[in-house]
């Protein structure tokens, strides 16, 4: 026998030599799985033998459903238990002492498999199924349980919520690959927050999350409902019986797992203590009475360290004060964080309790324009024991998320071994396995954000970095074609249109392609741009005058083209659009557009135009979370990207946005998201006299308010906390519309 470290590299390296059987792999990785050098054939006709403790659960559903039960005496036997029955008593000291582990032997006459709970047999036959699926397998000896006790998805982004049908098949996905746990709580589900946090679901909603509930214990994953009641509640009875009934509602539908969310909120519903009390309100008057419930999970309103005031007493107080079994969520050291040693040092002291991890990753809902399908990686591989729980935030992309899950998943299971690379391939691989190639080509070029106001960034094109860099370096600095790399640019471009094409037309994998085909016709579109403005550059270097004009041209209109379908695919109102190889593809590409254009204008007096992003609008603050938002322009108006978050506006903090020459205003529209939240704050529009406040009046539409510039000239438009104290207002709306006589560029 050899031990196996698991560890797998690539899947290449996992091939069984003289077996000739396929790459073995287990996913989540296991903790120790040792292999002997002889295999048997696994079919999927077997003598069952089912424990009776396991009579009617999710794992015998589950073995049932992969394995047949047959009575010819050359079958092998499969054989499941508890390490508590008395007859898996021999195998009892091989199942990890550890919640959720299992025993799994694969031998010539039979499989056994041994959980140290319900839980952990399902895990040991989700194993099970995996090998079957894999047909002739290595005899084996698994030794498996989890590093952190939840695992799963968090859904708790904003935007248009999951469909019934995808939430079904993310529940399938959390069972297969051992998550056991999913917080239903999206942001702009009525139900779940204000203004009807208070009702009962509509008929139809209600049979939707009771089939939920159902798939997820099939599943073996805990269902949690999350209410977030925080933006209008009032710390009275009447509205602590209303959360109570709503709960009660959802118990009738059969949820068993709750959870109350305080996240992104201002005012009253921030208070530590009304908080706390009501929490444990809960947690005595109904999780304990009910008996069936599992443990209350809260999500805090400073639920991050760049937004904690521990002398202020909010943490410390929820960590004293919340009854001991209710867990406290966490993003990290700021909103969008990856989680460390030192973040778990910080945090865990001041709950008193292990933090429950919520990372927000992949979620996109400050980055719609963008996809993050990389690896996931970031996350300390030491922190295992500081962990309640690990859950992470998708994007409103259910199944281009499953690229992230799959990997959250494998390390939540086993941090230490986790591999960042290695599971990122086998994400794409088990997503689609006959698309897998393709699918690498897509998600390499799209995993970044783009310039966004958490400042989270992720790498993107990195294997082609260096090509692109040389390129880019030799043609613009030493007039010179570097050939290798040129090779290589224009072959990765040939890569992205043949994936594009393969990916749009498969049908192996329709609901993914779904969620990403506009960004699949970007990217189409980008691997032809990138190839037509290589054949610019060169035609610039020979002076070819022919095929510069005919490239030059072809190029223009991608560019158009690539425009678009960015103001026609995914109009949402926050950040409409859809950018594909936004960190290095298209700046690389615009670059040497720009280079060779400009060099032709030149050498030949031609006046073709060179500038791909015209920006008129430059934003500066020193209110940190407004810092680094985008501006996006559309025709001539200028909107600065809206926040999710509440912002901490520090007295005097102003946030100003500059444009590139003095314009006409038509309006000014902004939103700090409650009315009367603009009596703090001053609104000045700079103009050839200097800087001048301006009046605000509301329009009529929400909290939407207008200032009074129609028909002045400006160049900068600027708000300013005037009063001495913090305030803490939304940031939704920021807009700078010009009057129409006003170009779009001043050329
Ligand atoms: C991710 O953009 C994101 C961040 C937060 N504003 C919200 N709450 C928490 O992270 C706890 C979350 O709902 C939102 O999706």
């Amino acid at each position: 026998m050899k031990n196996h470290s698991w560890l797998m590299g690539t899947l290449a390296s996992l091939f069984w030599g003289t077996l000739g059987a396929q790459q073995l792999y287990i996913q989540p990785t296991p903790q120790s799985c040792v292999e002997a050098s002889d295999s048997v054939f696994l079919s999927v006709d077997f003598h069952l033998e089912v424990a009776p403790s396991l009579a009617g659960t999710p794992t015998e559903k589950l073995l049932r459903s992969i394995a047949s039960p047959v009575t010819d005496g050359n079958k092998l036997i499969v054989k499941v238990g508890l390490k508590s029955d008395k007859n898996m008593k021999k195998y009892a000291v091989k199942v990890p002492q550890v919640a959720e582990g299992y025993y799994l032997i694969v031998g010539k006459e039979a499989v056994v498999i041994v959980g140290s709970d319900e839980r952990g047999a399902y895990y040991g036959v989700q194993t099970f199924a995996q090998l079957l699926a894999q047909g002739k397998v290595p005899l084996v000896e698994v030794k498996d349980y989890p590093d952190v006790p939840f695992r799963g998805v968090v859904e708790g982004f904003y935007g248009t919520p999951w469909s019934h049908e995808a939430r079904l098949s993310q529940l399938d996905f959390y069972g297969r690959n051992k998550m056991n746990v999913y917080l239903y709580g999206p942001k702009d589900d009525p139900y779940h927050s204000t203004p009807n946090w208070r009702k009962p679901y509509p008929q139809q909603e209600a049979a939707q999350l009771q089939q939920l509930v159902q798939r997820a214990n099939e599943n073996n994953v805990l269902f949690y409902w999350a209410i977030h009641p925080g933006q209008d509640i009032r710390w009275n009875e009447e509205d602590r019986d209303a959360l109570m009934n709503k709960f009660e509602r959802m118990y009738e539908l059969g949820v068993r797992a709750f959870a109350v969310f305080f996240d992104d909120i201002s005012g009253e519903g921030t208070k530590a203590d009304k908080q706390a009390a009501l929490l444990n309100y809960i947690d005595d008057h109904f999780v304990k009475v009910k008996g069936d419930v599992a443990p209350l999970v809260m999500c805090p309103t400073e639920y991050n360290k760049s937004w904690s005031n521990v002398e202020g007493g909010y943490l410390p107080t929820l960590g004293d004060r919340l009854n001991k079994g209710i867990q406290i969520m966490w993003t990290g050291d700021r909103v969008i964080a990856c989680i460390d040693k030192p973040s778990m040092d910080f945090i865990n002291p001041l709950l008193k309790r292990n933090a429950y991890i919520w990372w927000n990753f992949p979620v996109s809902d400050y980055v719609r324009d963008h996809l993050l399908m990389g690896p996931v990686y970031g996350n300390g591989l030491d922190i295992k024991d500081d962990l309640a729980a690990f859950v992470s935030n998708p994007m409103e992309h259910p199944e281009a998320s499953k690229v992230a899950l799959y990997s959250v998943a494998d390390y939540a299971w086993n941090l230490e071994a986790y591999d960042s690379h290695a599971s990122w391939k086998r994400a794409l691989q088990s997503l689609m396995p006959q698309h897998a190639a393709y699918l690498e080509t897509f998600a390499t070029h799209n995993s970044d954000l783009g310039k966004n106001g958490h400042r989270f960034n992720r790498e993107e094109s990195e294997a082609l970095r260096p090509q692109l860099e040389e390129l880019l370096n030799a043609y613009t600095q030493d007039r010179r074609k570097e050939d290798t790399a040129w090779k290589a640019v224009r072959e990765e471009c040939r890569n992205i249109r043949v994936a594009a094409d393969a990916l749009l037309a498969s049908t192996e994998n329709r609901a993914l392609i779904e969620d990403i085909r506009p960004w699949l016709l970007q990217f189409k579109l980008m691997g032809e741009y990138g190839d037509e403005v290589l054949t610019m550059a060169e035609a610039e270097l020979s002076g070819y005058s022919e095929t510069f004009g005919t490239a030059y041209a072809h190029a223009k209109a991608l560019q158009a083209l690539m425009g678009e379908v960015d103001a026609t695919y995914n109009q949402n109102p926050y950040q409409p659009g859809v950018k594909t190889g936004s960190k290095r593809l298209q700046p690389t590409f615009d670059a040497l557009f720009q280079t060779a254009t400009e060099r032709w204008n030149q050498a030949t007096g031609a006046r073709l135009e060179s500038e791909t992003a015209y920006m008129p609008y430059t934003l500066r603050s020193n209110v940190r979370q407004l810092s680094q938002l985008p501006v996006r322009r559309k025709g001539r108006t200028g909107e600065v990207t809206p926040s999710n978050e509440v912002i901490l506006w520090q007295a005097g903090g102003q946030v100003t946005v500059e444009l590139d020459y003095a314009r006409t205003l038509e309006s000014l529209l902004f939103d700090l998201g409650t009315a009367g939240a603009e009596a703090a704050f001053r609104l000045d529009i700079k103009t050839d006299e200097g800087w001048q406040e301006v009046a605000v009046t509301p329009t009529g539409r929400k909290t939407i308010l207008q200032a009074e510039v129609s028909g002045r000239k400006v160049t900068a438009v600027r708000l300013t906390n005037h009063t001495d104290a913090e305030q803490k207002v939304y940031f939704k709306l920021f807009r700078i519309s010009p009057a129409e006589n006003e170009g779009q560029s001043p050329r």
